[in-house]
């Protein structure tokens, strides 16, 4: 094919002639024309890969990446006169995910396809996702986020399938998206909607009529569920995606003509989170439909089906009560009841029961009874759930139990978000990296290479000051490339910190009003978004948002100190972000994150983790060594101790030390109060010193102490770039091709 007469054909005109808008459209038809040529990636067995979340991001230049076109596409644009990141733009980002969890499922998906694997995701198509953050009065506002056009990715493939509720049935649609692999053929993201849905139904910002389920299952991803509306609402798009779920599984099999009696032999469903874990009930109602008895059909589900955990936090383990299901799926009830007997006939121990005495479905206990494999996301927080969180269940299963330590897809996370360090990779130590990531440890030999360690440094300058000038264009911010990029960008929550993070510019905006200047100029960049009805999430936000204006506002503290908070922050953002990096912040409670895939996306872009012993930083931190990383805080098994023991008083660290007292304080300080809501910023400053559930004042002058001692070491040119170069080189175990290997290896065998 001749590229440039198929687009121009498209176009209707000449490249040169054309704007971004009408060369993305042409672009997005090409490519969507190759995938179509593609051939699918085949097998005996297929994954299933099913979850709430896919948060895939852009397609256009990955997909041609994968298709191996980026680079002609690219000149044929430039010789044009054109740019294809200035075409990007143009593409909406689909707004299918939250965070790890989603973000993680896609690079998964590009992993599957890259290694040649028989695989789909399946999940819903959400029309406006996750919400929009608007920034408003220094506050976070929700907008929906519409992202689907008349031309898109996703094709109409004419497969319907009804799903029964309790009043009434659905007719689901199914659309596509192709996920070509890296020089590799070809997989399919199946994702179901209803045609009956109604976007005109949400009126200002993001609120709606929870209760017209025909008109609003697919309208947004996670919808409010602090009442009961919003509860039932989530088991309806849940108990959605798993039918049609597991009547494509079936309806693949009886296409190939196998026998479903065998359908583990054929098929895996792996179950992201507990989201999905209503296929289990389902598939064995589908195949009681089919003739076969319950205790059958019940083994052959539990041969078939995987699970995946990826938190430990009580309150997103979900646990429904009897009677909501009742409500939306009551054919589901016998099948969840005779699950739960069967269970406790043979473990009649309270703590691993199905549904529990006040009578809630524990959606991850099913999982474990009736799955044949349990995985954690990395190796720390396996442990935790063998040893204390799950552990009923280990004592019970431990063949079950198993580690796949996350990973990322290098394609996204380094050859498209930083082209600049890909190509000087590439000439250092040839090609090979590209699919076998381990052979970024061959860098290590220019350790000690000032060329090259200057090489590196001057790419990431190009990026800083690319950062800055796409801030400065989407938000109007002025920051300098010749300051320290230290960011935090992640979903907010407490048990993260950003609040740490903020007592941290608190405390460097007192030092430098002390006179007590930073050598160079530090700024601080958050992104974050916040459940929206998390009100102290929220209240987080709202103090971040009003450190940046009283800093920005203080002629005194600008030149040295910056606090910037981007709005919306997504997988746009994250790779504009990320290449730009020198401190990746990774400061979450010991043992509370699962294992971030942040901290990897920053480590292999040569930013340098300052974190706690906690989820991959562990792992990073073995693979770099000491003098790589800065680990501060207390160890997961000190926290868990304390947890246990009830040992944790954060009244004792605020009254018992005056630096903390006074970070703390100024919260409510004058000058703080001035800019903000008081209602926000004062009960924010209660629940530090009077609950602080995630013990920020346990860490926090240890925080303060070796991000100083960091800051000083950056000083140190030659020794900074070497642990850039070494975080780089280290990386490699972190690819989500390694990850997938694994799966495949000791789960899926495929
Ligand atoms: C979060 C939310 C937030 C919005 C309301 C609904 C809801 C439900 C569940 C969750 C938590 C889901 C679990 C999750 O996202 N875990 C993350 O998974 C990543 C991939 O394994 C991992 O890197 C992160 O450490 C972990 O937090």
């Amino acid at each position: 094919m001749n590229l440039k007469q198929n687009l121009e054909q498209k176009l209707g005109k000449e490249i040169a002639h054309a704007d971004e808008r009408e060369l993305y459209y042409a672009l997005l038809g090409v490519t969507k024309e190759l995938c179509a040529g593609k051939e699918e990636n085949q097998g005996a067995k297929k994954i299933y890969y099913i979850s709430a979340e896919f948060l895939i991001g852009k397609l256009l230049s990955n997909n041609l990446i994968n298709l191996g076109l980026y680079n002609e596409v690219n000149t044929l644009l430039a010789e044009n006169g054109k740019s294809l990141s200035a075409v990007e733009e143009v593409e909406p980002e689909p707004s299918l995910g939250n965070g790890g969890l989603g973000r993680l499922a896609a690079c998964f998906m590009d992993s599957v396809a890259t290694l040649g694997l028989n695989g789909a995701g399946i999940g819903l198509n959400y029309h406006y996702g996750l919400f929009r953050q608007v920034f408003a009065d220094n506050k976070q506002k929700e907008e929906k986020n519409p992202w689907i056009e008349k031309e898109s990715w996703l094709c109409n493939t004419g497969i319907h399938f009804p799903v029964q509720f309790r009043d009434f049935t659905l007719q689901s649609t199914l659309y596509d998206i192709d996920v070509p692999g890296y020089e590799s053929g070809l997989n399919k993201l199946h994702l179901f909607d209803v045609d009956t849905l109604d976007e005109n139904m949400v009126w200002e910002g993001i609120s709606f009529d929870k209760s017209q389920i025909a008109r609003n299952l697919t309208l947004f991803l996670y919808p409010d569920d602090s009442d009961r509306a919003g509860h039932l609402l989530r088991i309806y798009q849940q108990y959605f995606m798993v039918s049609n779920g597991a009547q494509l599984v079936l309806k693949e099999m009886d296409e190939k003509g196998y026998d479903v009696r065998k359908l583990y032999e054929h098929a895996v469903i792996q179950i992201n989170d507990t989201h999905p874990s209503m296929v289990i009930p389902e598939l064995i109602r589908l195949l009681g439909e089919r003739g076969i008895d319950f205790d059958e059909a019940a083994e052959i589900v539990t041969k078939t089906c995987a699970y995946t955990n990826h938190t430990i936090l009580a309150e997103a383990l979900e646990k429904w009560p009897v009677e909501y299901l009742e409500e939306v799926v009551p054919q589901l009830i016998p099948v969840i009841r005779r699950l739960d007997e069967k269970a406790k006939a043979l473990y009649p121990d309270e703590r691993v029961a199905i549904i529990d005495q006040e009578n809630r479905v524990h959606m991850a206990h099913m999982d474990m009874h009736y799955g044949f494999s349990v995985n954690g996301v990395a190796a720390l927080h396996t442990e935790i759930l063998k040893n204390s969180e799950l552990k009923p269940f280990y004592d019970i299963y431990p063949e079950k139990f198993n580690n796949k330590t996350n990973g990322i897809t290098f394609r996204r996370w380094l050859m498209h978000c930083n082209p600049a360090l890909a190509s000087c990779i590439t000439e250092l130590i040839g090609e090979g990296w590209k699919r076998d990531a381990k052979e970024l440890e061959k860098l290590l030999a220019y350790k000690e290479d000032p060329e090259v360690l200057g090489r590196m440094a001057a790419i990431k300058r190009e990026n800083k000051q690319k950062l800055c000038d796409y801030l400065k264009e989407t938000q109007g911010l002025e920051i300098s490339a010749d300051s320290v990029f230290d960011i935090q960008v992640k979903r907010l929550h407490e048990y993260k910190r950003q609040q740490m993070n903020a007592l941290y510019a608190i405390y460097k905006y007192k030092e430098i009003k002390a006179g007590r200047l930073p050598k160079t100029p530090i700024t601080m960049i958050f992104g974050a978004k916040a459940a929206p009805a998390y009100t102290l999430a929220k209240d987080i936000i709202h103090f971040i948002l009003c450190l940046q204006k009283l800093i920005e506002n203080d002629p005194q503290v600008s030149p040295y100190l910056k606090v910037v908070m981007v709005e919306n922050y997504n997988v746009t953002k994250a790779s504009k972000l990320i290449p730009a990096c020198d401190i990746s912040e990774q400061i979450s409670l010991a043992s509370k994150e699962a294992s971030g895939t942040g901290n990897m996306k920053f480590m292999l872009n040569g930013a340098v983790t300052l974190g706690t012993m906690d989820g991959a930083n562990v792992e990073i931190h073995d693979l770099v060594g000491q003098d790589n990383i800065y680990i501060f805080g207390k160890s997961s098994e000190e926290v868990i101790k304390l947890y246990d023991t009830n040992g944790y008083h954060p009244e004792q660290y605020y009254d018992s030390d005056t630096t903390i007292e006074e970070l703390v304080d100024f919260i409510i300080s004058k000058e703080l109060i001035r800019i903000g809501d008081p209602e926000n910023l004062c009960r924010l400053y209660k629940e530090l010193i009077s609950k602080d559930w995630f013990m920020t004042l346990l860490d926090v002058k240890d925080y303060i102490a070796v991000k100083e001692k960091m800051l000083e070491d950056y000083e140190d040119r030659a020794g900074w770039e070497k642990k850039m170069l070494v975080n780089t080189a280290k990386a490699g175990y972190f690819s989500s091709d390694r990850t997938i290997a694994e799966y495949n290896r000791d789960i899926w065998k495929l």
